[in-house]
């Protein structure tokens, strides 16, 4: 299994979960120019991270590898089993940090794509924030004595929520201020899978999206 990654981008969700599986894996950390070649075009079409390729299979969509682990793992425990009432807890709030946190913090990291006034990228990234805040919030209130996203241990769903929560605590209201996630992102930053797979992206440079 082969999974690639950019450093700290939202594929480090995945690598996460493939570090709690516990099974070998190949990770590849793609730069930006990585994600736009040939080569990485034919196994994802799209040109972002992540990829997940096993076997004969291509896989893209984090969210999509996200549960394809979980489905493929039943005993590690990184997610509650189809057909469980925490399952659809795990859907939710997979398609929450994928389909709306995740692209509200586009426009802060790609204004450019965003505008065509390069006078305008400030009050893009200014609304990006905007959006965030509403999304942590959300999450921050979800989180209100739980210890964890979903059930009662941690899942994909922290891991998905650990890149882009430590996205936000540059932002103008820092990730330490949503006290709930702030709880979470700290126990899992402890994680000694997490520290792998920062260890593993350590020495590499950040990949620069406004590239
Ligand atoms: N819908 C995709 C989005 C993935 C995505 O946006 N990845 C970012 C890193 S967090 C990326 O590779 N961006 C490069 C680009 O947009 O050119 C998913 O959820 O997997």
């Amino acid at each position: 299994m082969k999974l690639y990654s950019a450093p700290g981008t939202c594929a480090t969700a995945m690598h996460i979960a493939l570090e709690w599986i516990g099974n070998p894996f190949e990770v590849e950390h793609l730069d930006f120019a990585g994600m736009k070649s040939p080569e990485y075009l034919k196994i994802n079409a799209s040109g972002v991270v992540p990829a997940l390729v096993d076997g004969d299979m291509n896989l893209s969509e984090g969210m999509a590898i996200l549960l394809y682990l979980v489905d493929q793992n039943p005993n590690a425990n990184i997610g509650p089993a189809a057909n469980s009432p925490d399952r659809v807890e795990l859907h939710k709030w997979l398609v929450y940090i994928s389909g709306t946190l995740h692209p509200y913090f586009w426009p802060y990291f790609m204004p450019m794509r965003f505008t065509t006034d390069k006078e305008g990228h400030d009050a893009v990234k200014a609304a990006s924030q905007i959006l965030v805040d509403k999304a942590l919030t959300t999450i921050n209130n979800h989180l209100e004595g739980r210890e964890w996203m979903v059930g009662e241990t941690k899942s994909v769903a922290d891991a998905f929520l650990y890149p882009m929560a430590g996205w936000a605590y540059g932002f103008e209201k820092s990730t330490a201020q949503y006290k709930n996630i702030d709880r979470v992102i700290r126990k899992l930053a402890a994680d000694p899978a997490v520290l792998r797979v920062h260890a593993s992206q350590g020495n590499l440079p950040k990949v620069d999206l406004a590239a």
